[in-house]
C-alpha cells in the first residue's frame, strides 16, 4: 500500500494587528480550497496563523494580551475552517495560542494541533523552546515576549498516527534544537510540521541578521537527513507591523534535499508528493540507530546543565 501523502505548506503573508480571526481564516480557507484541487491529504500552517505576532508587543494588562488567545478549539470563528477540513477531506495542521484551564488552574501555551480529515484533533503540541525575554526590553526595535505570554510546553516529541503514517510537530525555535529531531525519530515520527514566525532582524546579534534565511533551511535540513524524516516549515512571512518575517516555507525530504519552497513573502502554496516509506532510505542506511547508534556515549544529552 502507498504510503505516499500529498502535502501543502501553507505560508501567510503578514497579518495585522487589526485583522480579524474571519478575516485570517477567510485566507486559510482559500489556501485549503486550492489544496485540494491539487490534490492535497495534508495542509500545514504557520505559528500562531489566527493573529498577528502579538509577543512583539509589551501588554501589562492581562486582558489584552488574552484577545490573542483562544479558549475553544474550534471556536465561533474557527469553526468555518474545520467544517471546510470536513468538506474538502483534507487534514490541517496550525498554530495558536491557547487559553485552558487544567485542574483548576489557568493555562497559557503556544500550541499547535493536527486536525484529520473529518474535522477531529489528534494531536496537540504545546512549544517546548520559548526564545525571548519576560520583561519589557525598549532598546530593541520590537519585543519578543514569548517568556512573559506563554508556559513551556508540557508535551513530548511524540507523533501521532495520521494518514497512515506518524505524524508530529515541533513549533519555530524547537526548529534550531538538533535535540527535537532526535526525540521525534527516536519515538518513530517520519514527518514533522512547523509553523514559524522568524523576523530577519535578531536583535541580540544583528550581524546574523543576514543569515536567517540560511539558518531557517540548515536546522530544518540537518534535522531531517540526520533522522531520517520529512519535515515541512510554514512561516508567517513579510512585513507585518514593521517587523519583516522571513519567508521560505518548504517541504525537505529525508535526505535533506529541498524539494518544494514559497517564492514569495505572501499567502502561497506549495506542495509535494511525501512517500513516508522514504524515511528508510536513511533509516535502514547511514543512520541505522540500531546499529550504529552509541547512546551510552552521549550521557550528557539529556543531563541539565
Ligand atoms: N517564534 C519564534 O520562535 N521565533 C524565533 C525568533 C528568534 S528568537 C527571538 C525563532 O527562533 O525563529
Amino acid at each position: 500500500m502507498s504510503r505516499t501523502i500529498v502535502v501543502g505548506a501553507a505560508q501567510l503573508g503578514p497579518i495585522a494587528r487589526a485583522d480579524s480571526r474571519e478575516v485570517v481564516v477567510a485566507r486559510m480557507i482559500a489556501l485549503l480550497e486550492k489544496a485540494a484541487r491539487r490534490g492535497c491529504d495534508l495542509v500545514v500552517y504557520p505559528e500562531l496563523a489566527l493573529t498577528t505576532f502579538f509577543p512583539r508587543w509589551f501588554m501589562e494588562d492581562q486582558a489584552e494580551v488574552d484577545a490573542f488567545f483562544e479558549t475553544e478549539m474550534p471556536g465561533p470563528a474557527t469553526a468555518p475552517l474545520f467544517a471546510k477540513v470536513k468538506e474538502l477531506g483534507v487534514a490541517i495542521s496550525f498554530g495558536y495560542a491557547e487559553k485552558t484551564v487544567i485542574d483548576g488552574r489557568v493555562r497559557r501555551f503556544n500550541t499547535s494541533i493536527i486536525v484529520d480529515k473529518t474535522g477531529a484533533i489528534v494531536h496537540r503540541y504545546h512549544k517546548v523552546h520559548l526564545p525571548g525575554h519576560t520583561e519589557n526590553e525598549p532598546w530593541r526595535a520590537f519585543q519578543h515576549l514569548e517568556k512573559r505570554y506563554f508556559e513551556p510546553g508540557d508535551t513530548f516529541f511524540a507523533p501521532a498516527d495520521c494518514l497512515g503514517g506518524k505524524l508530529g510537530m515541533a513549533i519555530c525555535n524547537d526548529r534550531r534544537w538538533p535535540e527535537t529531531y532526535r526525540e521525534h525519530a527516536l519515538r518513530g515520527t517520519e514527518m514533522v510540521l512547523i509553523g514559524y514566525n522568524t523576523p530577519y532582524h535578531y536583535p541580540l546579534a544583528p550581524e546574523h541578521d543576514h543569515l536567517q534565511c540560511f539558518h531557517n533551511h540548515l536546522a530544518m535540513q540537518a534535522g531531517a537527513y540526520a533522522n531520517g524524516m520529512w519535515v515541512v516549515g510554514v512561516g508567517k512571512a513579510g512585513n507585518e507591523e514593521n517587523c519583516v518575517l522571513i519567508g521560505q516555507s518548504c517541504i525537505i525530504a529525508p535526505t535533506g534535499e529541498i524539494v518544494a519552497m514559497a517564492s514569495t513573502l505572501g499567502d502561497e502554496l506549495v506542495t509535494h508528493d511525501c512517500d513516508l516509506d522514504r524515511c528508510t532510505e536513511i533509516r535502514a542506511n547511514i543512520f541505522n540507530f540500531q546499529k550504529h547508534r552509541r547512546p551510552e556515549m552521549y550521557p550528557l544529552l539529556s543531563a541539565p546543565v
